[in-house]
């Protein structure tokens, strides 16, 4: 018995296999070869990494075993607290580059030197689920790029909605307690349909605007990639005589803006948490990184002070039609991360990481955020040296200061001086490059005051809703009456119906039928006379605002032995031809052999490739595939969904029996189901699924359109 023990100890660790090809083709398994020997953290090579140190075979672990030791000790403190808020992300390298300079309103090199690239590392992220929830929350994205530029690192710490639920930080604990997980339940998370969540809303007027956008289909997007970004905020650009110019930052997807059905996300949730990460890894790793124009609303302080909102409040909007979004530059994502804990995980964002030539303004969701995100990195990152941390350190400049010591400082500096001024040199202060605060004047009577001008909740709120499609304004509708479905206080659903009444009537009445509420609520009262008719935007539909093309999205193909091969090559080379990606599912994950005797690899065998991961499906079965699909529950579901979910479904007539049987009727075929009667009909299929989807369709199937 001992001998066994040891022996296999012994041996699993002294060799160290490598493979090799013989001449022959032949795989050898060679022992002992120059590759490196596993030490412990101090260095010291281990003989055995299988089995701890006993008193014989049979016997009690020994503490003297230090590599044993030290194995479980690290592995014990693997974990770091997960962020409170934004806790999922995901994170990716890039690189911008300027186009037209900004250097009127500006000294920031970043901002003015065309031509240049700027390495930067975007984190996107959902905000209230924890770090294994799933990805399809209905939540904001968040959206936070580190510029890493040669005047020190810049954080726009944005999301993907250009509004926020507060307009003093103050709140922000109750918002982020009231979103999360109950207290004593622990449950939901992930979600915010649930009294605490909605309770808070229902008593926080100026969320209302936000509420709008959230209940949106902004909160389910397609992908990251098809996502906007905002820095939210009024920041300050300074120039080189010192004159500040109010900037909002805007990045603007080229794909253009996408997102799925409510049903689907729910769906994608389970199909695939990581759908968006994946999405994300796939479009780099197959070479096709996403990319986005950075863009600027620059105005000055004639243009705040006659502006019909205070430029200082977070809730509200600029619209683009009164300060036009203009484009300077843009930025590609397409490096992925060697390591997800070095990368993603410690990579520690700061509002208050500006660069010369940028600044803040009196925003008091601004101020209190530059804070928090400091404070918040020690917490998670154990120590004020987390700027040492590859991923956090400036790479475009030096780094010379005379901040020291601290748990795990990396960077120490050799010699006497510590100290400024010294008379031994070192670093010094230059007034010349050095960041400059704005000089901004200020007076005021010190108290806990909001501005009166921050006072209009409603008018936004409503501007956002007029300025939707019909289908995206029935799915806030349906969105609304889901969430509050969920609350149980028959109290905080009314309160929010009255909340609604001050934003749109049509919208109020639909959502008390959808909850049964029978007679409406007063509405909400406000303080002030608030609400103005404003001019619906343009840039805030997601349908305005969609792809133009098929570009980028991805088509499911559903394939089963003795289909068609002319049309399943044509469907692969028109998407090839578009930069468009697609999988192949078939009933057996094998693959299928065509009609003309080739075989197709199936990237997904039929129940692990639903319809809800793809944006459009093409049906190429062959009869005898048809009738044996047209008995299978998950078949019968990948078109019913694909049809419900408003897709464009693309099908050789032998697969009409399936979507027979999948519950479409002859009267439900709609121009959103196109015959591939030949290849060649193949390109116009393609193209019509260059549109989002046929929303049309849900508008007359869905009861909750009636
Ligand atoms: Fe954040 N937020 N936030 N937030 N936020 C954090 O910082 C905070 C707000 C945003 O991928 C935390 O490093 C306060 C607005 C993003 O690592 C924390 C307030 C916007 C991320 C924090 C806000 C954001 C965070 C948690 C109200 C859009 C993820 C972990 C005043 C403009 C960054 C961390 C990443 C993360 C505080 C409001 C965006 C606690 C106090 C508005 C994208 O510091």
């Amino acid at each position: 018995m001992s001998t066994i023990g040891k022996d296999k100890g012994a041996s699993s660790q002294a060799q160290v296999f490598e493979t090799e090809i013989g001449e022959g083709g032949e795989l050898h398994q060679v022992v002992g070869k120059d590759v490196d020997t596993l030490t412990t953290q101090q260095g010291v090579p281990v003989a055995d990494d299988q089995n701890s140190l006993k008193v014989g075979p049979r016997g009690p672990t020994l503490l003297e075993d230090f590599h044993f030791r030290e194995k479980i000790f690290h592995f014990d403190h693997e974990r770091i607290p997960e962020r409170v808020v934004h806790a999922r992300g995901y994170g990716v390298h890039g690189r911008f580059v300027l186009n037209e300079s900004l250097a009127d309103y500006t000294t920031a090199k970043v901002l003015t030197e065309v031509g240049e690239e700027t390495p930067m590392f975007v984190r996107f992220s959902t905000v209230a689920g924890n770090r294994g929830s799933s990805d399809l929350a209905r939540d904001v994205r968040g959206f936070a790029a580190k510029f890493y530029t040669k005047e020190g690192n810049w954080d726009i710490v944005g999301n993907n909605i250009p509004v926020f639920f507060i307009q003093d930080a103050i709140k922000f604990p109750d918002l982020i307690h009231a979103a999360k997980q109950e207290p004593d339940r622990g449950f939901p998370q992930a979600q915010t349909a649930h009294d605490n969540f909605w309770d808070f809303i229902s008593l926080t007027p100026e969320s209302m605007h936000m509420i709008m956008w959230i209940m949106s289909d902004r909160t389910i997007p397609r992908s990251f990639r098809f996502m906007e970004g905002f820095g939210v905020h009024s920041f300050r650009l300074i120039n080189a005589e010192g004159k500040s110019t109010y900037v909002k930052f805007h990045f603007k997807p080229k794909l253009g803006l996408q997102s799925v059905a409510w049903n689907e996300a729910v769906k994608i949730n389970g199909a695939d948490p990581d759908f968006h990460r994946r999405d994300l890894w796939d479009a780099i790793d197959l070479g096709s990184p996403p990319e986005w124009d950075l863009g600027v609303q620059l105005f000055d302080d004639d243009f705040a002070n006659s502006f019909e909102f205070d430029i200082l409040d977070a809730t509200k909007i600029i619209p683009e039609e009164q300060v036009p979004v203009k484009i300077i530059g843009s930025f590609v994502l397409d490096g992925l991360v060697d390591n997800f804990f070095a990368e993603t995980e410690q990579v520690a964002f700061c509002t208050q990481n500006v660069v010369p030539g940028i600044g803040f303004t009196n925003d008091p969701l601004l101020q209190g955020r530059n804070f928090s995100y400091l404070d918040t990195q020690l917490k998670r990152l154990g120590s004020p040296n987390f700027t040492h941390i590859p991923i956090n350190q400036p790479r475009g400049c030096p780094v010379h200061n005379f901040q020291q010591d601290g748990h795990m400082a990396m960077r120490n500096p050799k010699g006497r001086v510590n100290y400024e001024p010294n008379s031994w040199g070192g670093p010094r202060e230059n007034p010349a490059t050095g960041y400059r605060h704005f000089g901004a004047e200020e007076n005021g009577r010190k108290a806990q005051v909001r501005s009166e001008s921050f006072a209009d909740h409603y008018s936004q709120a409503r501007q956002f809703f007029v300025s939707q499609e019909p289908i995206e304004q029935k799915h806030i509708g349906d969105a609304l009456v889901f969430e509050l479905s969920k609350c149980e206080r028959i109290d905080i659903r009314e309160k929010m119906v009255g909340h609604l009444l001050n934003i749109d009537a049509g919208l109020a009445k639909t959502v008390a039928a959808g909850l049964g509420i029978e007679t409406l609520p007063e509405p909400a009262e406000t303080l002030f006379e608030t609400r103005t008719d404003l001019p619906p935007s343009a840039a805030l539909s997601i349908v305005r605002n969609g792809p133009q093309s098929f570009s980028g999205r991805k088509l499911g193909i559903l394939v089963t032995d003795g289909a068609e091969a002319a049309i399943v090559k044509a469907l692969v080379d028109g998407l090839k031809a578009i930069d468009a990606v697609y999988e192949i599912i078939t009933p057996k994950i094998a693959g299928a052999t065509l009609d003309d005797g080739t075989k197709v690899e199936g990237k997904q065998k039929i129940d692990g490739g639903p319809s809800i991961l793809y944006d459009a499906v093409a049906l190429v079965l062959s009869p005898d595939g048809a009738a044996l699909l047209a008995k299978d529950k998950t078949a019968k579901d990948f078109v019913a969904d694909a049809f419900g979910h408003a897709k464009f479904i693309g099908y050789v007539p032998d697969a009409l029996p399936l979507i027979d049987k999948a519950g479409i009727a002859e009267d439900d075929m709609d121009e959103g189901l196109i015959e591939l009667g030949s290849a060649k009909s193949v390109t116009g299929f393609l193209e019509t699924c260059g549109q989002l989807r046929l929303w049309d369709r849900e508008l007359r199937t869905d009861l909750d359109a009636a």
